[in-house]
């Protein structure tokens, strides 16, 4: 467990408390602009079936699994709003892109794969990193631009790599990741060491030509790929409904004719198990899937984003069917945990995050030695 930072004064914690909602009847939808693409009723429908099958889905997972699970997605939660908080402290520079909202995504699909399986994902990046187990004080080190960070602080936000974690980035081109992720998935398949590789991106991405190329040669030369669309609904400031034609992004894999998978990114054990099975198909039968995962951005794109392309009760909406809130009522109801079992957790994720900070403080900024080394132009 990282150590504790008892010199400084206490955190603020995430609000993680059960909504008092949950257990009444549904609220009748607000209207809203249909410009935002949000179906109220549909994603209230959608919190009480979620709860039902997420319940079934923990019986058959064993209970420190489930914990650390949880754990994990309170850590990212933390870490980022300590982010946003020390980003407008002016202490990480540069573009940063967070995640909070999305953490059922990065858990549900890492926590069950190999140590030497890959990752490649875009600049929404963090939680993914430690989850792949970068530590938190190598990923904020990194956001500060500081020595101690995953890649000595020349990559930023935007950048962690590790090829000790086998965690290939951390990439700001839209879409170019696909085209290396499937380049990673080709060479372990020729050199058959039997890792699987996890290839994540936003549903913008998915309307460039590269997502489209990539996708036939997996299918075609029968790669152990795993496409992971992570369908925040933006792209920026623009809703899918407003860049792409066709509603389902699961469904153009049938285009190459690869398997796919439609998953509620709200719910982490239906992450898993999507996940899993497709992992058994790159693994034993080397064949690519497709994953949609649909989740929801709770912050701006980016953390100079205005935000004036949605309106607060979306985002409330949203926030109100919490996969973090929803998981740890699921948990409390299979008697998985108690309330005094998440304090400790959320304690836990709470000192984490203030080690990370006091770690990248107290670490220095690059010599001016390191100028040259390690950058390709
Ligand atoms: C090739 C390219 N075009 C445009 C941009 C500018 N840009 C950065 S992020 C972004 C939106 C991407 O949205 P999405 O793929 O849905 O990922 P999300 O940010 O929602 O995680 C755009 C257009 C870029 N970085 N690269
Ligand atoms: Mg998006």
């Amino acid at each position: 467990m990282p150590k504790a930072a008892t010199s400084r004064k206490p955190e603020k914690r995430a609000n993680l408390s059960s909504p008092k909602t949950t257990k009444k009847a549904a609220p009748k939808p607000e209207k809203v602009d249909s410009s935002t693409f949000l179906d109220v009723e549909e994603a209230i429908r959608e919190y009480e079936d979620r709860k039902a099958s997420q319940l079934k889905a923990i019986k058959k997972v064993d209970k420190e699994t489930l914990r650390e699970m949880l754990y994990q997605m309170v850590l990212g939660r933390h870490f980022e709003e300590k982010c946003a908080e020390v980003y407008r402290m002016g202490k990480i520079g540069g573009f940063c892109h967070l995640y909070i909202g999305q953490e059922a995504i990065a858990i549900g699909t890492m926590l069950s794969l190999n140590k030497d399986d890959m990752v490649i994902t875009s600049y929404r990046d963090h939680v993914q990193a430690m989850v792949k187990g970068l530590s938190p004080e190598s990923v904020m080190a990194e956001l500060y631009g500081r020595e101690g960070g995953c890649v000595k602080g020349k990559g930023g936000s935007m950048h962690m790599f590790s090829k000790e974690h086998h965690f290939y980035g951390g990439h700001g081109i839209v879409g170019g990741q696909i085209g290396v992720g499937t380049g990673m998935a080709y060479a372990a398949k020729y050199k058959r060491t039997g890792q699987v590789v996890l290839c994540f991106f936003g549903e913008a991405a998915v309307n460039q030509g590269i997502f489209h190329e990539s996708l036939n040669m997996a299918e075609l030369w029968g790669l152990p790929v795993i496409y992971i669309c992570e369908n925040n609904r933006y792209g920026m400031g623009t809703s899918q409904k407003r860049a792409m034609s066709a509603r389902s992004i699961a469904k153009k894999a049938e285009s190459y004719e690869m398997a796919n998978e439609f998953v509620d990114g709200m719910d982490v054990m239906a992450v898993r198990g999507a996940t899993r099975r497709a992992v058994e198909r790159a693994r034993n039968e080397s064949k690519p899937t497709l994953l949609e995962i649909r989740a929801y951005r709770y912050m701006g794109h980016s953390m100079s984003d205005p935000g004036n392309y949605r309106t607060r009760e979306e985002i409330l909406k949203y926030q109100e069917r919490d996969p973090i809130i929803l998981f740890k009522d699921s948990l409390k109801e299979a008697k998985v945990l108690n309330e005094k079992d998440f304090d400790e957790i959320e304690q836990r994720a709470v000192e984490a995050t203030a080690s990370a900070l006091k770690f990248a403080d107290e670490s220095p900024y690059p010599s001016e030695s390191e100028l040259l080394t390690d950058v390709l132009a």
